[in-house]
């Protein structure tokens, strides 16, 4: 199917996801902002290393489940956040977008990233002043959420409603407050649906889609990946999982609670593309 301009229509599913190994200093990770257990600056997180290779092992294998193509990268443990790979690009049809990571710590890890992308798509950098994490942005169907976030300024969003102009999105930009990411508050199930954290940021601009709000209980749920008809969701989200399932989804869980204590969710170690 070809839009207008000639591009192809996107309302596929993804094929790949680009994943990236946990360092060995990802106890050195940002601390999560919000966090009323916040470290002082220079404090090391309390994250085994060794089960959090282990977690993210699950995760892959889980993503493979969804039937992803996996193409994992080496960590690199200067990097400590490098395991957050989505925040270092975004994928639209056949565009690779780098942006300018918002976190100045967290600019290396892009390299790589664009080096992998750049063989399978036409790369695209962002320019300062602007300033973006992918984890502000959300695909839904035709529409593209972009958080304007602590991260993600509107610079960017500016570059990007000009970038993706000829390809036939509607791109709207959604205040976030509470959460780190867009994505830490609304995530996809579907093309019409949504899994929503209540109070973390603007719904205005959500209008249209059906929200299905997590419960209170399980805020770290609003964070899942949908393919198809399955969702991965984190665990300790029971509740979700049994509305998700009762919605008629296939759920699977994994549990990510390692990543948690750094302030990383479900969709930030994974760049889903379709190849
Ligand atoms: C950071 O502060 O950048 C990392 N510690 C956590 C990034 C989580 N990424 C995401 O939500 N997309």
């Amino acid at each position: 199917m070809q839009a207008a301009a000639g591009h192809t229509i996107g309302e596929r599913e993804p094929t790949h996801a680009i994943v990236r190994e946990v360092p060995a200093t990802f106890p050195h990770a940002i601390p999560p902002e919000g966090s009323e257990t916040k470290p002082a600056s220079g404090t090391i997180l309390e994250i085994d290393v060794a089960l959090a290779r282990d977690q993210h092992r699950r995760y892959c294998e889980a993503l493979c489940e969804l039937g992803l193509e996996l193409i994992p990268l080496a960590a690199d443990d200067r990097h400590p956040d490098c395991a957050f790979v989505e925040d270092t690009a975004l994928v639209v049809e056949d565009l690779a977008i780098i942006p300018v990571m918002g976190a100045s710590s967290r600019r290396g890890e892009s390299k790589v990233v664009a080096e992998v992308l750049g063989s399978r798509k036409t790369l695209h950098y962002l320019r300062p002043p602007a300033t973006l994490d992918g984890g502000d942005v959300l695909q839904v169907g035709r529409r593209i959420f972009i958080g304007r976030s602590r991260r993600t300024n509107a610079a960017a969003i500016e570059q990007l409603v000009d970038l993706l102009a000829p390809y036939d999105y509607e791109v709207l930009s959604v205040p976030v407050d509470g959460v780190l990411h867009l994505k830490a508050g609304v995530t996809r199930l579907d093309d019409e649906r949504v899994l929503l954290r209540p109070g973390v940021l603007d719904e205005t601009p959500l209008a249209g889609l059906r929200k299905v709000a997590v419960p209170s209980g399980e805020p770290h749920a609003a964070n899942c990946i949908s393919v198809g008809e399955t969702v991965l969701v984190a665990d300790r989200a029971p509740v979700t999982a049994a509305n998700l399932r009762s919605d008629g989804f296939g759920v699977l869980e994994v549990d990510m609670s390692e990543f948690r204590k750094a302030g990383g969710l479900l969709t930030c170690c994974s760049i889903l593309f379709t190849g």
